[in-house]
């Protein structure tokens, strides 16, 4: 068997830390011959329940979970990873300005990039979901300046896969025929949904659905709104499908993406499409060889270029108020 890679998952005490190791545990994310080590990080109040989760992996008794580091050290936590996925951060709480949470969560992330930067491999594949997810992976990226920008990356594959869920039902179509639908810009309300690529079984999607009121609108919404849908219906915000959807993404930038499908990540922009440059925008990516590329050449018509620029838009305004954040 290959050497076990080790990779760390923060706030590994909440609740989609307690979906997502199992999940690494079992190869969702590095695939089913690769052994790994799971790093969890939680913070000094959740230390007995990052414990406990600790125990449960114990007696779960994964064939490739090879050992298990159980830390609220965030320098044993980065040790030699070859995998981050980051979850841990400051949730939003009733009554909190915007600007107070992204304060908590730029900080954190601040810290993380040092502890990144001092014991982190140059090599390891950096996925940020704590929110602001765009946001907070452009600090990791900004105050960790030894780590290859495009080792750190930002997840909208959640909003992927909602969008190719949407499709399927509304088709009646298996998720796994229906590809290629994007999310740009932002991990937030203002993301947008785009279909105009997107194929179900091979055909264009706004040929199948037949409805492109449907397609401009509803469905947008539905996907834009997704995670508040489920806090209401739940009680609780969506874990399983983030954990699951976190592992698609290392397993897709890992592995590849099959020929002919591509995949939404947040990646530092380049411009490309008229996005604005050095903000982490969500793009259509394709990967080969643990790299990802944007794909290019994608037509797009005015109502999107819109619905990009807001988004856009947007992260520029976080950028500036997570600058305005760290100089106070
Ligand atoms: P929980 O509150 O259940 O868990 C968060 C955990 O992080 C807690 O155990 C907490 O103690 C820990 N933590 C806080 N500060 C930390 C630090 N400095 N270092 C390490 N751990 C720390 O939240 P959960 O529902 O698991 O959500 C986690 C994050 O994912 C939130 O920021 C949430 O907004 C974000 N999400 C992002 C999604 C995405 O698509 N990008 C979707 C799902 C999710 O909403």
């Amino acid at each position: 068997a290959p050497e076990p890679k080790r990779v760390l998952i923060t706030g590994a005490a909440g609740q989609i830390g307690y979906a997502l190791a199992p999940l690494v545990a079992r190869g969702a994310a590095l695939g089913p011959d690769q052994p790994v080590i799971l790093h969890l990080l939680d913070i000094e109040p959740a230390k007995q329940a990052l414990e406990g989760v600790r125990m449960e992996l114990v007696d779960s008794a994964y064939p490739l979970l090879a050992g298990v580091v159980a830390t609220t050290d965030v320098n044993e936590a980065f040790n030699g990873i070859d995998v981050a996925i980051l979850v841990g951060g400051f949730p939003r709480k009733a009554g909190m300005e915007r600007k107070d949470v992204m304060s908590k969560n730029v900080s954190i992330y601040k810290a993380q990039a040092a502890a990144l930067e001092k014991h982190g491999s140059k090599n390891a594949k950096i996925l940020v979901v704590a929110n602001p997810a765009n946001t907070n992976a452009l600090i990791l990226k900004e105050n960790a300046p030894s780590i290859p920008a495009e080792n750190i990356t930002a997840m909208t594959r959640l909003d992927h896969n909602r969008a190719l869920g949407q499709l399927s039902e509304r088709t009646g179509t298996h998720v796994g025929k229906v590809r290629n639908a994007i999310i740009w810009g932002n991990h937030s309300s203002t993301q947008y949904p785009d279909v105009n690529h997107a194929t179900v079984d091979g055909k264009p999607a706004r040929e199948v659905v037949k409805d492109d009121a449907y397609l401009d609108g509803e469905f947008i919404t539905t996907v834009q709104q997704r995670g508040a849908a489920i806090i209401k219906a739940r009680g609780l915000s969506s874990a399983l499908s983030a954990a699951s959807s976190a592992c698609d993404h290392i397993r897709d930038w890992v592995l590849g993406t099959p020929e002919g499908t591509f995949v939404s990540m947040g990646v530092l922009s380049d411009g490309s499409y008229g996005a604005p440059k050095d903000v982490i925008f969500s793009f259509p990516v394709t990967t080969k060889d643990g790299k990802w590329s944007i794909v290019q050449g994608l037509d797009i018509d005015e109502r999107s270029a819109q619905l990009l620029k807001t988004t856009g838009d947007e992260l520029v305004e976080e950028k500036a108020l997570a600058q305005e954040c760290l100089a106070d």
